[in-house]
């Protein structure tokens, strides 16, 4: 298999990320994607179900095409290596807050520890109310896709997806599943629960793929 040089690059960020050795990101003057305005007030957006998962009973399932299966308790979960990053947050609904800080635990650790097969091509997300997304795997594996379980320093509120919620800062926000569950390693793709209903798979805000007539790739 050739060298990925661009997963190479996206690994070597996030580990000068992990060893706090990164620069500060230089963001362009321009931040706000096309048909997007700045909001500064984090609104809620979810189906409206905000499910009462006490600590004691959470458990993030990670299974599919990977090496190994893994059950994290909350405990399990908080004792992997943290991770923090500060990133842009865009909602399909057209609002962007900017400079969001994460803190949880990277992806990349989450597949280090599965250790998806070759077969793994896209990663499906569940969540404790009923909700679903999906991304490529090449997607998920950048240096700044998280499970974060705070937001400026404190605990992921019930309102905006504790206790742990997926943060997929390069795409529209409904591909960061809130109310984390189950992470499945496929080896196609499955669309999630927007995905089904007319928005876009591919879902990148700066070439505005909000509903699917917008992707490079149609479905059948
Ligand atoms: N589990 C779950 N995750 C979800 C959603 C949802 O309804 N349920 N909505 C998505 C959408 S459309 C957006 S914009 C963000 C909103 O996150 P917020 O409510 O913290 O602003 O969560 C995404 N993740
Ligand atoms: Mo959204």
């Amino acid at each position: 298999m050739p060298i990925n040089e661009d997963f190479v690059a996206r690994k070597e960020r996030w580990a000068r990320k992990m060893a706090g050795k990164e620069k500060p990101a230089v963001r362009s003057v321009d931040r706000l994607p096309p048909g997007q305005r700045e909001v500064h007030n984090f609104p809620v957006l979810d189906l409206g179900i905000r499910p009462e998962v006490p600590l004691s009973e959470w458990c993030l399932h990670i299974h599919g095409h990977v090496e190994n299966l893994v059950k994290l308790d909350w405990a399990q979960f908080m004792a992997l290596p943290q991770f923090n990053d500060v990133s842009d947050f865009h909602c399909v609904t057209t609002w962007s807050q900017y400079d969001m800080a994460w803190q949880g635990v990277a992806f990349f650790t989450l597949a280090d520890l599965v250790k998806p097969k070759p077969s793994a091509t896209h990663v499906f997300f569940k969540s404790y109310d009923g909700y679903s997304t999906n991304n490529p795997l090449s997607v998920c594996m950048d240096d700044d896709v998280l499970i974060a379980h705070s937001w400026n320093g404190q605990p992921i509120s019930k309102d905006h997806g504790g206790p742990a919620r997926v943060i997929v800062p390069k795409k529209y926000a409904w591909k960061g599943a809130k109310f984390i569950r189950e992470i499945t390693f496929l080896d196609r793709d499955i669309l999630g629960f927007w995905e089904i209903r007319g928005y876009s798979n591919e879902a990148d805000p700066w070439l505005e793929q909000r509903f699917s007539d917008n992707d490079s790739r149609k479905l059948p």
